[in-house]
């Protein structure tokens, strides 16, 4: 921060203190139609849980609509959500993903 006769101004408190970035939920949404294994393994795959994990997060979508796959920064975020849709229609899937913030 600048001082308007040289550099020796001291940070404020809100300056020192580190600045976290927002965290944005990835949401999946179920349907009809995408098959439960290959949800499982998306999740495990592009979200990094493990089979007991990922299972109980598809189903979770499967019982209740919706369901975060994982939390991230906003460019991993719309990244993850890119990747979904990507692998969605790789195979034909209509499994759909969305990003929200947390708070
Ligand atoms: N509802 C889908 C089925 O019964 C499974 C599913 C789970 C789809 C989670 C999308 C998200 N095959």
């Amino acid at each position: 921060k600048a001082s308007p006769k040289g550099s020796v101004a001291l940070k404020s408190r809100t300056e020192r203190k580190t600045q976290r970035p927002r965290m944005y939920r990835v949401l999946l949404h179920n349907d009809d139609y995408t098959p439960m294994e290959f949800v499982v393994r998306l999740l495990q795959t592009l979200f990094h849980k493990n089979e007991a994990e990922a299972t109980a997060i598809m189903l979770h979508v499967h019982n209740h609509g919706i369901g975060v796959a994982g939390v991230y920064t906003h460019e991993i975020a719309e990244t993850k959500v890119a990747q979904v849709h990507m692998l969605a229609r790789q195979q034909e899937c209509p499994l759909m993903a969305s990003m929200e913030p947390e708070e």
